[in-house]
């Protein structure tokens, strides 16, 4: 049945230094088999995707070409902004695109990679037949779906990982871009190993060490940023408020969603830090990203409790993400939404500015020589 394999897709890890997870050749199997029929296949990620979703993306697509034969569209129905993001499809040449609602309903085969149906940040509706899900967020219960195969693992800290054991049971060859793309999707959604990863995590991370192309790397981690980032930053830091061990930062015009994010990461090195939240308003919906230093911090529970009757919020224990409408009261509601993140994320404090005059003074260790 799975019949088509390149001639020269000789396996590039012998031995399978790796080890893996029990089970893993018939997960491969059943999710061929969810994809093995004839028509238009697509595999989605989020609205927005970053480079752990690209690299899940960029591996599903080539097990499908490499054991069925089958090529699919990269899909993903926001903007992928964010520079490094944006870096990793130019430089590493991946074929992600924007699609249309219109267009994925005319997909006859879908697969959803680092985001579930009914998250509101992908293009799957809850109701909507979707075959295939892989993802490492947590499953809230509102979100009952159904698919055709679906592996869902909350103990890995990236996507990328789940995806790589599929390429391994595969005993596919890895391209170099394909390695590099995968390196970095593990590294910048773990952090550095950093942020909840395991010893999967820890495992793929270094196999891929050495697989990928450091030049390439480089121009990802370093790829110039616009103007408008600067732009952004600023007024984030100009709106930052700071309540007990939280601080909650603003961007009252965003170009970019993947910013809110940045912004929330950058802010959490803040020192006597443990909880950030940016949220800002881009077009007439609000987004936001809360982190939090440990996961007793539960981003996702809190961010979901902050949004709770005025919009979406869900993700991981110590990164979340989440979104608002915003209507023609929009100072109304903008208002609420930060009342209740203080008050969710930080009770019985009192915020107060974090660029005060005095706290921007050089301190004396800046100024001696
Ligand atoms: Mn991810």
């Amino acid at each position: 049945m799975f019949a088509v394999r390149r001639p020269n897709s000789k396996p590039s890890n012998p031995g399978h230094p790796h080890h893996l997870p029990e089970g893993a050749a018939e997960r491969l199997d059943a999710l061929l088999r969810a994809c093995d029929r004839r028509g238009r296949l697509a595999v989605l990620m989020q609205d927005n995707p970053d480079p752990d979703a690209l690299a899940c993306a960029a591996i599903l697509r080539e097990i499908l070409y490499v054991r069925l034969g089958k090529r699919s569209t990269i899909g993903y129905g926001g903007i992928c902004g964010r520079a490094e993001n944006r870096a990793v499809i130019d430089v590493l040449k991946i074929p992600a695109r924007h699609v249309t609602a219109e267009e994925t309903a005319r997909f006859d085969i879908v697969c959803l990679v680092d985001a579930q149906p009914g998250f509101g940040n992908n293009l799957i509706a809850l109701d909507r037949r979707v075959d295939v899900v892989i993802d490492h967020h947590l499953t809230p219960k509102r979100c009952r779906w159904h698919a055709a195969f679906s592996d869902i693992r909350p103990q890995y800290g990236a996507a990328t990982t789940i995806l790589y054991e599929y390429l391994l049971a595969a005993d596919m060859s890895i391209s170099r871009n394909l390695a590099t793309a995968m390196f970095y999707g593990i590294q910048s959604d773990t952090q550095d190993l950093g942020r909840e990863s395991g010893s999967a995590d820890i495992r793929a991370y270094q196999e891929l060490f050495f697989q990928a192309d450091k030049r390439k790397l480089a121009r990802i981690q370093h790829a110039p940023l616009p103007k408008a980032y600067f732009k952004m930053f600023a007024e984030s830091l100009q709106s930052c408020e700071v309540a007990g061990t939280t601080v909650v930062s603003f961007i009252p015009h965003c170009f970019n969603r993947d910013m809110i994010a940045e912004v929330a990461d950058r802010l959490l090195r803040l020192e006597g830090i443990t909880a950030t939240i940016c949220y800002g308003v881009c077009g007439d919906r609000v987004y936001l990203s809360a982190r939090t230093r440990s996961p007793r911090g539960n981003a996702a529970g809190r961010l979901h409790e902050a949004l709770r009757g005025i919009g979406d919020g869900g993700g991981h224990l110590t990164m979340a993400g989440g979104q608002a409408a915003l209507n023609e009261h929009a100072d109304k509601r903008l208002a609420l939404i930060r009342a209740r993140i203080f008050e969710i994320f930080a009770p019985h404090h009192v915020p107060k500015p974090l660029l005060m005059p005095e706290h921007i003074e050089p301190s004396p260790d800046c100024i001696k020589k």
